[in-house]
């Protein structure tokens, strides 16, 4: 059978069984945008599901109307949602089915922080017996940035698993206020400087775009207090990698977590402030999302997507552009049934 559906292959190869079995017919393709295009060109693919790097090109001319990008995973900003309702293209995510891996790994980078497993494992490996003296998390207050379903998921662990003291960050205080106390989340702030003010740990759950883009700058990482430490498993375009490498140089904070990054794979924006060479950093690929369960879901979730596209039930489907749906002659799409 003809495949129709196009996997990148960091994405097709972390959930091979489920795009196997998928009757759609599914095929590895390269992540490279402009490798990614031809691909789809010479295999005549409809479909192609994609992971986190930026596609702002040839793949929209590539795909034919009525064809699906589907995002493995929740974050969308690496997506041209505008070029691809020009084309006809319908964009999609995979929300909430990668929230415990995410909120999981937010957690293993708090602890880590918290007790230098960095210099630890770095030393002990080395045959050296450093035992360095850390923190205790229960009391010390983490500050949430951005109170969206990961965000809340970390709250009520740190708060109610840990003793944490947790206070959050939302542009949407007054529809969140009235269910943050179900989440521990003692405090909402709708800025981030009262809560830089009293965190031990600053934890990123917001998404990528324009908006948040360098949310930490050098202004507010002046704001952290002198032993508090980021924890960022959101999008790496949140953090200013330049400001904070200066920041953890001149000891403006204890140090940063970080599982995303502005260029991934890693490169540092400026070779001279390359956050490879610090002591007080932990650094993770990408890979918050990264377990075999979450993998499975989210390979499930995109093709369950893409199957709903093609039976032209638009409305269940998890459509990030939903004015495409004009565009392909389907105002609000057709309902189930019919
Ligand atoms: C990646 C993510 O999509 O969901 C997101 O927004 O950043 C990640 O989960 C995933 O790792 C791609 O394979």
């Amino acid at each position: 059978m003809q495949p129709r559906v196009g996997v990148t292959e960091p994405e097709y190869w972390k959930a091979p069984e489920i795009f196997e079995a998928c009757p759609l017919g599914c095929i590895p393709v390269p992540e490279q945008e402009e490798a990614l295009a031809q691909a789809i060109l010479d295999r005549q693919l409809r479909h192609v599901i994609v992971g986190p790097r930026p596609y702002c090109g040839p793949l929209y001319a590539a795909l034919p109307p009525g064809g699906v990008i589907a995002r493995f995973g929740v974050g969308h900003d690496n997506l041209n949602k505008r070029r691809a309702t020009e084309a006809g293209l319908l964009c999609t995510n995979t929300p909430e089915v990668l929230n415990q891996s995410v909120v999981e790994h937010t957690l293993a980078l708090l602890f880590a922080a918290a007790r230098r497993l960095q210099l630890l494992h770095g030393t002990t490996k080395a045959g050296l017996w450093q035992p360095l003296t850390g923190t205790e998390l229960a009391g010390k207050t983490l500050a949430i940035v951005g109170c969206g379903s990961i965000g809340r998921r970390v709250a009520l662990a740190a708060s109610r698993g840990l003793g944490m003291c947790v206070v959050g960050v939302t542009r949407h205080v007054s529809q969140l206020q009235p269910v943050s106390q179900e989440y521990g989340i003692q405090q909402l702030y709708d800025a981030l400087e009262p809560a830089l003010a009293v965190a031990d740990f600053v934890s990123l759950h917001v998404p990528g775009g324009s908006a948040t883009y360098h949310l930490i700058n050098a202004d507010r990482l002046r704001q952290f207090r002198p032993q508090a430490w980021l924890i960022n498993t959101s999008r790496g375009s949140v953090v200013d990698e330049i400001a904070l490498y200066d920041a953890l140089v001149e000891g403006r904070l204890g140090g940063a977590a970080l599982d995303v990054f502005e260029r991934e794979p890693y490169e540092p924006s400026d070779p001279r402030r390359d956050l490879r060479t610090l002591p007080n950093v932990i650094l993770t690929p990408h890979c918050g999302s990264n377990t075999a369960e979450a993998n499975r879901r989210m390979a499930e979730r995109a093709l369950r997507n893409i199957e709903l596209a093609e039976a032209g039930r638009y409305a269940e489907m998890d459509l990030l552009n939903r004015e495409v749906l004009a565009r392909l002659g389907q105002p609000g799409g057709r309902s189930p049934s019919a």
